[in-house]
């Protein structure tokens, strides 16, 4: 367990979709840095939903957790308060300036270029949603093609330590395959993902079923 998590507090709920890379990113997060944590499932229809579920999440979106009563939504939000309090000073959130305006830079792709392109070409498959599939296999592909070039000299996104950045980008780009979007022709993130799988407490997204 954290040494940073007190003994007495219960586990951080965090409110999910199974399947979706967002919240995968917060329970990868969490496992890593040994952090008690419990899952609660909300169905997409929001047929299960807490009846209270805009108090805890404004926008009715999910991750969301529950940090003994501190409440906080947004994947990226949530992985630097996870990171801040429960690892300090630590390399997964550097004070240097440099290292802080890169990880912001990655953190802004994976709002933004990611869910365009690979989350959002996974999400049509696996939900049979129309989408302008072409436009967005052609941005995937290009997003891919920078983040392998990124890799080239390097073992993580912002140099040789592992930070948040490589964390929250991980789930959306590893499931690419299931969006269509094959990894074949991008060896650096091959083995970027491969480096991120093999670390102590990595737990996998659920694969869906059209793989
Ligand atoms: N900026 C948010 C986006 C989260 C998000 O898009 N969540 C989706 C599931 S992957 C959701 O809750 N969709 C339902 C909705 O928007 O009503 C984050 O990074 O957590």
């Amino acid at each position: 367990m954290n040494s940073s998590f007190p003994a007495s507090n219960n586990p951080i709920k965090l409110y999910r979709y199974e399947m979706s890379g967002h919240c995968h990113r917060v329970q990868l997060m969490m496992s890593l840095l040994e952090i008690p944590y419990q899952t609660i499932d909300i169905e997409r229809d929001g047929s299960n939903q807490p009846e209270d579920f805009l108090s805890i999440s404004p926008m009715g979106q999910v991750p969301v957790i529950d940090d003994n009563g501190f409440k906080l939504a947004d994947s990226n939000g949530i992985l630097i308060y996870l990171v801040k309090k429960y690892s300090p000073n630590s390399n997964w959130l550097p004070d240097d300036v440099e290292m802080a305006g890169k990880i912001q830079r990655w953190l802004s792709i994976v709002s933004g270029e990611l869910v365009s392109g690979p989350a959002i070409a996974r999400f049509s498959k696996i939900y049979n949603v129309v989408i302008d599939y072409e436009t967005v296999k052609k941005k995937s592909l290009a997003l891919l093609s920078m983040l392998d070039s990124s890799l080239k000299d390097s073992d993580f996104v912002t140099g040789n330590t592992l930070n948040i950045a490589d964390i929250a980008l991980y789930t959306y780009v590893a499931h690419a395959p299931e969006g269509g979007i094959k990894l074949d022709s991008f060896p650096n993130i091959i083995k970027w993902i491969k480096n991120i799988e093999s670390l102590e407490h990595f737990v996998p997204l659920k694969v869906s079923q059209i793989t």
